[in-house]
């Protein structure tokens, strides 16, 4: 059967000169050039329908300018943007709509990994090719998106772990009894569960390590503050905090402040942050966290990169990993200046 795929630039040419049209033809104005003017503006670019999951986070917000400044007009790009503000159900709407504008390519951020089959089979029928960004879906069949740009959120949370292995020893600690908090990011989401399981894994390898709580915290500021104060309530003797973004950790350093903790010395708890923002590898620098393991917002250059290839007819990888590095008193100094997020 033959398929109707009009591209989005003639749908939309189509739409606004016939709009146009009607608009002039009434008073026998119509402008010829107009039509041809947005005709030429669509034209030559690739248009690309973006669900953003939100703004919850100084990470985000690095996030989104990354991939609003690579998919800009002057790189060939015509960006529809969508902030689904952390709901699911206003992703789906979006992706929904860019399919009934019959985008060149939908790209997303899924704020939780489960929920997305229908939709995305939706695109597939539609022959819209699906980017992941930053976080993962746990769809079974991979047919359902090219390919994901973003960070190995196992990794990190290995990492963090390792890095508690090596400062315990460090500090002749590794035989004491270590009782561990931990503020996690948004619930079914692959960075949280993939951080949490990440550190879980080497934790498990320690008799003497007790995790007494994790709890969500949202990646919130706000939110980080209220659950470490509920931590700090309940549980006399804390350890390690683990906390799974930077923004989480500073409202979890308000509150150990304010409860009189003492946090910056050596006998302090131990503070475990990611994403590695520049606020926070300040305090990495100061000694008020111990290690901030990054994870890189700015994947907008390699989603252009991609969606180039694809434009190309070239064939491109399942997955394109950003690079993330693991900072420390030691070696931050050097990062800070060049830093760009
Ligand atoms: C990481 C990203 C997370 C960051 C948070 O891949 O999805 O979401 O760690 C952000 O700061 O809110």
């Amino acid at each position: 059967m033959f398929k109707w795929k009009i591209s989005y630039k003639v749908f939309v040419t189509a739409f606004v000169m016939l709009f146009v049209g009607m608009m002039f033809s009434s008073c026998g104005m119509f402008d010829k050039e107009v039509a041809e003017a947005i005709e030429t503006e669509s034209e030559n670019l690739i248009v690309v329908g973006y669900s953003q999951l939100g703004s919850e986070s100084v990470w985000r917000t690095a996030n989104t300018n990354s991939i609003q400044t690579a998919l800009s007009k002057e790189n060939g790009f015509f960006l529809q943007f969508n902030n689904a503000r952390q709901k699911q159900e206003n992703q789906i709407k979006a992706i929904r709509s860019f399919i009934s504008q019959r985008v060149d390519y939908i790209a997303f951020s899924p704020v939780t990994e489960d929920g997305w089959t229908t939709v995305l089979e939706e695109a597939k029928k539609a022959g819209i090719p699906v980017i992941l960004v930053d976080r993962s879906i746990s769809a079974t069949d991979s047919s359902l998106y090219t390919t994901r740009v973003g960070t190995d959120s196992y990794w990190e949370g290995s990492q963090a772990g390792k890095w508690l292995e090596e400062d315990l020893k460090k500090k002749h600690q590794e035989e004491e009894e270590i009782n561990i908090v931990v503020l996690q990011g948004t619930p079914g989401a692959s960075v949280q569960l993939g951080r949490t399981m990440g550190f879980a894994e080497i934790a498990e390898k320690h008799s003497n390590w007790h995790i007494l709580e994790q709890r969500n915290a949202d990646f919130t500021t706000a939110k980080g503050k209220e659950v470490m104060e509920h931590f700090l309530r309940l549980y006399e003797d804390i350890d390690v905090l683990v906390s799974q973004n930077d923004d989480m950790t500073f409202g979890a350093i308000e509150a150990l402040r304010e409860s009189g903790r003492e946090i910056g010395k050596d006998d302090d708890i131990r503070i475990i942050s990611f994403d590695a923002g520049h606020d926070a590898l300040m305090m990495v620098r100061d000694g008020i966290i111990d290690v901030d393991v990054e994870c890189n917002p700015e994947q907008g250059e390699t989603l252009a990169e991609v969606i180039r290839m694809l434009e190309r007819g070239e064939k491109v990888e399942k997955e394109y990993i950003v690079e993330d590095k693991v900072f420390t008193k030691e070696n931050v100094e050097k990062y800070l200046d060049g830093r760009t997020y």
